[in-house]
């Protein structure tokens, strides 16, 4: 990275998305079900917009590499090999960025969180999940919301390779949270017996972020 520029931009953003946690931004203060699509206080977008901290690590598929460690019997260094061996399925499925923004039928295509799952074999002890990305980036979930049946690594979009701006070559999809959630250039999953809040969650957002429940902050 670049001296001075990108982490400048890097800091501003973090700074303006702790402050609107602080300050409440964009809360409605209404809750809603899943029989309502669009959730409270999100507008629908068409296009594809891209968030992170402003450094999109190139990692192509020869050097790709998945460590799923941890409360686990078999813990794995996946390479991209072995990766395009697991099963391979696609989903449909709408998503919702905490800075408002949701996007319906995305078509994600990868391998289902289930057969990682399978893989790895968890532990009796393991209750949640932490991600490491190679830009830095952190989040965490229970095991619970990462082991649900939509939930995707994904490595296309669109039926097209996923760009490294969405977090290609591999990212997790987990729709059903607010999209901070989902972890682009994944590098680490690691499943524990305590909780491990992440780059967000320790910054005023919220430890869950289910969007229909407006979880934004916390
Ligand atoms: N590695 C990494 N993953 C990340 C982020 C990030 O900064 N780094 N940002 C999160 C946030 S806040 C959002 S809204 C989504 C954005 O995904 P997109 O750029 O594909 O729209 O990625 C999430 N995953
Ligand atoms: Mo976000």
């Amino acid at each position: 990275m670049a001296e001075g520029e990108p982490e400048g931009i890097r800091r501003k953003l973090v700074e303006t998305k702790q402050a609107w946690a602080r300050e409440g931004r964009l809360l409605t203060g209404q809750t809603a079900g899943h029989e309502q699509r669009l959730p409270p206080g999100q507008r629908l977008v068409k296009d594809f917009p891209v968030l992170d901290l402003g450094i999109q690590p190139e990692i192509g598929t020869a050097a790709f590499r998945l460590t799923v460690d941890g409360l686990v019997e078999n813990p794995v260094t996946l390479d991209w090999a072995w990766l395009s061996e697991l099963p391979q399925e696609q989903r449909v499925n709408d998503i919702h960025c905490v800075t408002q923004w949701s996007r319906y039928d995305n078509q994600w295509g990868g391998v289902p969180v289930t057969a990682l799952l399978d893989l790895a074999r968890l532990k009796p002890g393991a209750r949640f999940v932490s991600f490491e990305a190679h830009d830095g980036y952190t989040t965490n979930l229970t095991l619970e919301d990462f082991a649900r049946p939509e939930n995707l690594l994904a490595h296309s979009w669109e039926g097209q390779p996923l760009t490294r701006q969405h977090g290609g070559p591999l990212r997790v999809v987990v729709p059903h949270l607010y999209l901070w959630k989902s972890t682009k250039w994944v590098r680490r999953i690691t499943f524990m017996a305590k909780n491990q809040p992440g780059f967000w969650e320790v910054r005023g957002y919220h430890d869950r972020g289910d969007p229909w429940l407006e979880e934004r902050y916390g």
